[in-house]
């Protein structure tokens, strides 16, 4: 061995990445011999408890010219200069669309019985509308076969964030309710073609996450910045889009394929767990996604919202809202950080926000506040208050620095800390009854993460992006032990 490890510790780690190697055991003779009292009851999730991991099409598959698929937003938008930090496309990204083989291999490596990936709209109709690409789909047959063929089930997203370039170009994208049809039309598709082997599909991930800082921000593609009410507009096309995606899955694919979102909720998470303080993040996790997650689940948009968009509100008609809120199997959550942490108020809605600390923990990503009990309130609340009874964790994770060690090894042990402490909470939610029923931990490999190009690093195995070569970090070996043990603290 290399490095400055001990040969005892060497066998240690050896033991936790899993290389079997003939270490011996490196247990202390004191802890051996000294009485224990009870040993520690691991905090198990449910019986039948879903463990996977996320990917998404553009940020992993690369292969943007091959098989006739057209440009996406996000084509034209990372070959724009100054969009990407790191001035990078994914034009190439992970090279799944080649390396898919060896990418479900590293998922069954895990024990993972499922994976979430995205369909790339622009492969199956490189127009956004009108006539399929031949090709279109034939990637995702194949990866459809790999998965099902290593026992691992497919969930896969149908909008992320890749929109067809000339639905842009001729509509202004999501500004018109002519891409809503679109969309749905691609479901309806999708849903025909691959609804024998494809039993979950999610409809949209973050919409508001794209809506917010694509069309209003321009940070994200299509880049634009524009004022409150086309920003409104947008936000209501992109529900009523989901809803005729659901209708049309429904109308085409085959009963029984569960559909629902995966959204990036504004989790409103108590800043001290009163039970004045619990109501009041109740009010504020309404409130502050009426936009998305509530219209779709109740029909509505709350006066709260109307109120405060005022003359900016959207137009839209009661049969929208109808098709908005056409009913779904499951809610599926993105969840990182808490968007507020609130407390209870006398004056309506009933709840106020309070300012983060500038030191207020966070990973890599700034963004990243550490706050573990997000993953036990935001689910908990999203279950009281929409009466769902099937939620998905659609993505968790975190990025970290993942220094290549000169042994070799990724020793993400900050990763392992979000994580540990995450699914404890998380579990905490399950043991209470919060109908949790899978997780999938983004990511599965790192990739292209968006704004930030390759800089940040979310996956469970290091991708180095010059040989593509994939290497398990130490993470992989902590969840690959949460999946066998289906606990945490196990
Ligand atoms: C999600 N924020 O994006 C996306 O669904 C993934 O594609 C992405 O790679 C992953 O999370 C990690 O970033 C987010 O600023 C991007 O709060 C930014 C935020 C949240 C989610």
């Amino acid at each position: 061995m290399r490095g400055r490890f001990s040969r005892r510790h060497f066998g240690k780690l050896a033991g936790l990445l899993g290389l079997g190697m003939a270490g011996g055991p490196a247990v202390a003779e004191e802890s051996r011999t000294t009485p224990t009292t009870a040993p520690q009851r691991p905090a198990s999730f449910p019986s039948g408890f879903i463990w996977g991991t996320a990917t998404s099409s553009y940020q992993v598959e690369g292969a943007v010219h091959e098989d006739g698929r057209g440009l996406s937003i996000w084509d034209t938008f990372t070959h724009t200069p100054g969009k990407i930090y790191d001035n990078s496309n994914a034009d190439r990204a992970n090279d799944h669309y080649h390396r898919y083989k060896e990418d479900v291999g590293l998922i069954k490596e895990l024990g993972a019985k499922a994976y979430r990936f995205s369909i790339a709209w622009p492969r199956v109709f490189p127009e956004g509308t009108g006539a399929p690409n031949p090709k279109g789909l034939d990637f995702y047959d194949r990866l459809l076969d790999e998965l099902l063929g290593n026992g691992i089930e497919p969930f896969a997203t149908l909008y992320h964030w890749d929109l067809p370039q000339a639905l842009q170009d001729s509509v202004g994208g999501w500004q018109s309710a002519d891409t809503c049809k679109a969309f749905a039309d691609y479901a309806g598709y999708v849903a025909k073609r691959l609804a024998d082997r494809l039993k979950y599909i999610f409809t949209i991930n973050e919409c508001g996450r794209f809506v917010n800082f694509g069309y209003g921000i321009g940070l994200d593609a299509p880049g634009l910045k524009l004022p409150p009410a086309q920003v409104n507009q947008v936000r209501h096309n992109v529900a009523l889009a989901h809803g005729l995606a659901v209708q049309a899955i429904r109308a085409q694919g085959r009963a029984g394929t569960k559909i629902g979102p995966a959204e990036n909720i504004a989790g409103c998470v108590p800043a001290i767990d009163t039970p004045e303080n619990v109501r009041a993040a109740e009010i504020a996790t309404r409130e502050m996604n009426a936009g998305f997650l509530n219209v779709m689940l109740t029909g509505k948009y709350t006066d709260g919202f109307l109120k405060y968009a005022g003359k900016d509100a959207p137009k839209y008609t009661d049969e929208e809202l109808k098709i908005i809120s056409s009913p779904m199997d499951f809610l599926g959550l993105n969840i990182y950080a808490p968007q507020y942490y609130v407390v209870a108020s006398e004056r309506p809605p009933g709840f106020d926000v309070l300012p983060f600390p500038s030191s207020f923990p966070h990973m890599s990503s700034d963004w990243l506040r550490c706050a573990p009990e997000t993953a036990y309130w935001v689910p908990l609340l999203a279950a009281r208050i929409w009466n769902v009874e099937t939620i998905y964790v659609t993505e968790n994770g975190t990025s970290s620095e993942d220094k290549v060690s000169s042994d070799g090894n990724i020793y993400d042990l900050d990763r392992i800390m979000f994580l540990r402490n995450y699914l404890t909470q998380l579990q905490r939610a399950t043991a209470e009854g919060v109908p949790v029923r899978g997780y999938f931990l983004w990511s599965l490999m790192d990739n292209f993460e968006w704004i930030y190009g390759f800089e940040k690093r979310f996956g469970l195995y290091h991708v180095d992006f010059h040989t593509l070569r994939r290497t398990p970090k130490l993470s992989a070996s902590f969840y690959r032990n949460v999946i066998a043990k289906n606990a945490v603290g196990a």
